[in-house]
């Protein structure tokens, strides 16, 4: 039974409803300054801690709620018979929901003007304490620190009949875990914080990179295994939504996602997402074995599947494609012959629906198309994690500097800045010819520059495409002439690359006297 609930919240969403139900469901309610004053002002009977406790809110509200009052009845084990006699002996009523969200402290320190002073204010102390006591005693009391969670537990308050019914335990024990997990996030990003500041504590020497770091998951699935069948796997997403990113996917049909569908998904979704703002409005990007097997923009879903299809086809056979513009039914009737993994857009028509209903192994996501990045790219080494800013770097047209005699055409720079968006999402070392928008072949992962740039032309004549007059993208700087060699044989007349070797000289005067252009773009995008 429910008689007395304390709500103490800085998030005040939806709190006066719910408040308003609980007090009409016969629950005495306790709070603090701000929220109490909130109920009050809105005809929802109320007694304040303070009043309750009969000790004032001091120190400027950091003591406002850290009571023997408050915390022994919360605590106290109503199954323990001295448990229940020693609240009797000192006066102290059972409380049995606790309702609490904390001081904003991450939003308060994602300012960059946020002082410390202000930082230190924001740390909650009497928050975390009734949470976690509530939390610990989740046996007996309901404790909620997600206004999201209101309605279920109103719900099964109701839903007994009782006027102030039980919840369950199954109930009670989720939303305890919810708030540990709460409470461990927001500690870690107190320490995130604190140890981000440098010995002066000034704000202009923080680091993005804390002396400890703390980053908080949420399981989204267990897999069956990860990225061999003897391996377990689960997939976690970040507690602070990411705006586009693949863990808030929706699955529309399929099998469950493996731990390598996963991975590939995010590598299309990754590289497709930078194909806006091109000449043509739609962009198609097939991955195998986390490289993109073939990528293309066309007029529409199915003009860009089509080109990128043609790059590889015999490496898409059992690929992840992945498109930024709706897939309607023209293209799913496309892509439906061809054996799929994933398939990856920002929407479906009820059309593409309808027929990729037909092939029910094909998993068919929905992703909305959003800007976020990760905070930090991480890659686990042994006993270790390797931490950096995201590859978020991409270059226009005012960081490209021509390096040869011979000057780029309009054609020839749009084709080379195609093939530079491409060769940031293949794996080092890339190579990548492209003309008119689409991918000619891929060269990926290879430990010498110059075997990327033959198998690129080995694979673009596999396909039967032509690389007379293409252009060719290097993520990073060719280190002699003989890679530019093999790409201007193989039929390139215009070469993009960061630069910045020691041997430049030398590979442009080979670019010169070639006759071909090329452009510097001073960005390297090794990707491993
Ligand atoms: O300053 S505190 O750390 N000391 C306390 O005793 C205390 N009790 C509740 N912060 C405390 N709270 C927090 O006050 C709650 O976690 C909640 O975020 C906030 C609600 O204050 P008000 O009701 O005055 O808006």
């Amino acid at each position: 039974m429910i008689k007395q609930a304390l709500i103490s919240v800085s998030d005040k969403t939806g709190v006066l409803d719910f408040a308003r139900a609980l007090s009409a469901l016969g629950v005495n309610i306790l709070s603090t300054g701000g929220t109490a004053k909130l109920l009050q002002d809105n005809g929802v009977p109320v007694t304040e801690v303070a009043d309750y406790t009969g000790f004032p809110e001091m120190l400027d509200g950091r003591v406002k709620t850290l009571h023997p009052k408050v915390h022994g009845g919360i605590l106290a084990r109503r199954d323990f018979p001295e448990h229940v006699a020693k609240l009797e002996e000192h006066n102290i009523p059972q409380i049995d929901m606790v309702v609490v969200n904390l001081y904003p402290f991450q939003q308060t320190v994602a300012k960059q003007e946020c002082s410390l002073e202000d930082a230190i204010e924001n740390i909650d102390i009497g928050g975390p304490t009734m949470l976690r006591s509530a939390a610990k005693n989740h046996r007996d009391v309901v404790v909620i620190v997600d206004p999201a969670d209101y309605g279920v537990v109103l719900a099964e308050m109701k839903g007994q009949g009782e006027a102030t019914g039980p919840v369950s335990y199954e109930t009670k024990f989720r939303l305890a875990k919810k708030v540990f997990a709460h409470t461990a996030q927001y500690d870690g990003a107190i320490t995130n914080y604190l140890t981000s500041l440098g010995e002066d504590r000034a704000h202009a020497t923080r680091s993005s990179f804390p002396q400890t770091l703390n980053m908080g998951f949420e399981k989204v699935q267990d897999m069956r295994y990860g990225e061999n069948p003897h391996q377990g796997a689960a997939f976690y997403r970040d507690l602070i939504t990411i705006d586009g990113a693949l863990a808030n996917y929706t699955q529309l049909q399929g099998k469950e996602l493996s731990y390598n569908n996963i991975a590939d998904a995010d590598a299309a979704w990754e590289c497709v997402k930078s194909l806006g703002g091109m000449q043509q409005p739609a962009g198609c990007v097939i991955v195998k074995h986390a490289n993109p097997c073939g990528v293309a923009i066309g007029a529409d879903a199915l003009d860009a599947y089509s080109r990128a299809l043609q790059t590889d086809p015999t490496s898409a056979f059992g690929g992840i494609i992945a498109f930024n513009v709706e897939v309607d039914g023209k293209a799913a009737e496309a892509l439906s012959k061809l054996f799929v993994e994933v398939l990856i857009a920002p929407s479906f028509t009820a059309e593409a629906r309808q027929i990729m209903a037909a092939k029910q192994n094909v998993r068919l996501l929905e992703i909305a198309l959003g800007a976020g990045q990760n905070a930090y790219d991480v890659k686990r080494v042994g006993g270790g994690l390797l931490v950096q800013s995201p590859d978020a770097k991409n270059v226009g047209l005012g960081d490209l500097r021509v390096v040869t005699k011979k000057q780029p055409t309009p054609q020839q720079l749009q084709d080379m800045m195609f093939a530079w968006r491409v060769a940031k999402f293949v794996k080092s070392n890339a190579i990548v010819f492209c003309a008119n928008g689409m991918t000619l072949g891929v060269g990926a992962g290879q430990m010498s520059r110059i075997d990327s740039a033959r198998i690129a032309s080995i694979k673009a004549q596999n396909a039967g495409l032509s690389l007379a007059g293409s252009a060719v993208a290097s993520d990073a700087f060719f280190p002699f002439r003989d890679g530019l060699d093999v790409v201007v044989d193989a039929g390139a007349t215009c070469v993009i690359h960061p630069g910045g070797s020691m041997r430049d000289q030398e590979v442009i005067d080979a670019a010169d006297e070639r006759g071909v252009v090329m452009l510097y773009t001073g960005t390297r995008h090794f990707r491993h």
